[in-house]
């Protein structure tokens, strides 16, 4: 199995080059706080809409989750952040069990599951956090044994950043760790007009070029390259037959961008308008993912949704 650094550059070795099977290397320290960011602009709808189809349906959710089996629950999310929302999950989830619970936050960002743990602390004191600093793309997680009912979220959409057969790996591995009766939560993001989905990842601010840019200073500082970023700008494609939204990074000039990697010296070597494939966010047709759930041995048990049909919550079953 190669290592990262040698995936990284035989990614830009590549033609078309590509890190697009690398989307965790956005989310650096610098890379999770202007992630934060993004969640905010007015034109990224996927985090606002899940956030009210979550606060109008969580105790729905809770409920429908537990299934009336009077069993303890507990909540493990992949990718979770600052937690933000799922704070209101949690909070729920504490008023229908009327004691403390258990919530295992999963996330490469040490920072941002110490800002989760900080705020949930305010928020919902009855929540008793036990965070994993992991990648869940590279490294299985363990879940210690568990009597009651057991919950893994996946929302925000994180699904879409994958391809089908790395997706379906992240799901088999969580259906893995699951029992009979216990649950996943899936948010995803649905197919829609691309005059929607391209502002949502070209906001006017420039924060989700600055996402994408940050990604050379990632290169730059941990893996020994010197990409001037003056020389490159994020590009935004909508691709109709794959169903996805490309990011790309796009060289201004044609150039070499060199990289030191164990004490060996290589040359990237760019034209002018060459691109780096850096991340796809994959829109879904509800066909598309009942079968990835399917594929990864789980059944649809209901859906939420907003009014325009833009953002599902889903809830599967072992
Ligand atoms: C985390 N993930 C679901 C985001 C998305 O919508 O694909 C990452 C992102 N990239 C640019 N903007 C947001």
């Amino acid at each position: 199995m190669m290592n990262v650094a040698d995936e990284i550059l035989s990614g830009l070795v590549n033609h078309p080059k590509s890190l697009s099977n690398l989307q965790w290397l956005h989310y650096d320290h610098e890379g999770s706080l202007i992630f934060e960011k993004i969640v905010l602009q007015d034109e990224y709808y996927v985090a606002r809409t899940e956030r009210s189809i979550l606060k109008s349906n969580a105790d729905e959710i809770i409920v429908k989750t537990v299934d009336n089996r009077n069993k303890r629950l507990r909540i493990v999310e992949l990718g979770a952040g600052t937690a933000s929302k799922t704070s209101i999950l949690l909070a729920a989830a504490v008023k229908h069990q009327g004691s403390a619970i258990d919530y295992f936050p999963i996330d490469v960002s040490s920072s941002a599951l110490t800002e989760a743990q900080s705020s949930l602390t305010c928020l919902v004191p009855d929540v008793c956090v036990i965070p994993q600093i992991k990648n869940y793309v590279t490294d299985e997680f363990i879940l210690p044994n568990f009597d009651g009912c057991t919950l893994v979220i996946y929302i925000g959409s994180s699904i879409g950043n994958f391809s089908r057969e790395e997706a379906t790996r992240i799901l088999s591995h969580v259906h893995k760790q699951l029992k009979a009766g216990d649950a996943l939560l899936l948010g995803v993001d649905m197919c829609q007009d691309p005059a929607v989905l391209l502002p949502a990842y070209n906001d006017k601010n420039g924060v989700t070029s600055a996402f994408h840019l940050n990604v050379l200073r990632h290169l730059n500082r941990e893996f020994g390259y010197n990409f001037d970023l003056d020389q490159f700008r994020y590009k935004v494609i909508w691709n109709k037959h794959h169903s996805r939204v490309e990011k790309h990074v796009e060289s201004l000039c044609s150039q070499q961008v060199k990289c030191i990697n164990q004490s060996e010296e290589h040359i990237i070597y760019f034209n002018q308008g060459e691109t780096i494939h850096i991340e796809d966010s994959q829109k879904f047709t509800n066909e598309q993912i009942t079968m990835l759930l399917n594929n990864a041995a789980f059944q649809i048990e209901h859906i939420w949704s907003d009014e325009h049909k833009w953002v599902n919550i889903i809830l599967a079953r072992v």
